[in-house]
């Protein structure tokens, strides 16, 4: 009896406090999308397209089966901002191996990235997808992936 009510006005005085109770402060764990990158050492992702509601929380795991090594054909993924020209993109990033091939200045059409990966590394990404709906490219930076097809699409839809 004691402890309940002692419960009860610590549950009262949290919300008197505008404190917010412990499952309305836990944020919904994010959906995981895997993406394997390099099966058989092809140059592409198993998956080119994917979905996701306007502003979900969503965990991008790649996986790199590739057997070569990372600076001969290391694998990464970048989300870029809808409308974005990928080729110009992979373009700039071809000569940026020490930014993790990532443009400089085309930084502000970033919105995830998992780094590049070496053989049998797996790398992850949590990030919240675009709230406005449309096609947000997705590809990989290391020099002459995306025009040979790896990059894929991250559609945005309610
Ligand atoms: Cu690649």
């Amino acid at each position: 009896m004691k402890l309940k009510s002692l419960v009860a006005l610590l549950v009262l005085t949290a919300a008197a406090c505008g404190i917010p109770s412990l499952a309305t402060a836990e944020p919904a764990a994010p959906r995981v999308i895997k993406i394997r990158a390099g099966v058989e050492n092809a140059m592409k992702f198993d998956l080119a397209s994917m979905t996701a509601a306007p502003g979900e929380s969503v965990k991008v795991v790649l996986t790199n089966h590739c057997a070569f090594p990372k600076n001969v054909m290391g694998h990464n993924w970048v989300l870029v901002a809808k409308g974005t020209d990928i080729n110009a993109f992979a373009a700039a990033a071809a000569a940026e191996a020490a930014n993790g091939y990532i443009p400089e200045k085309q930084k502000s059409k970033v919105i995830a990235v998992v780094g590049l990966l070496g053989p049998n590394e797996t790398g992850e990404v949590t990030f919240q997808a675009p709230t406005e709906p449309g096609e947000y490219p997705f590809l990989c930076t290391f020099p002459a992936h995306c025009s040979i097809g790896m990059k894929g699409v991250l559609i945005v839809k309610k």
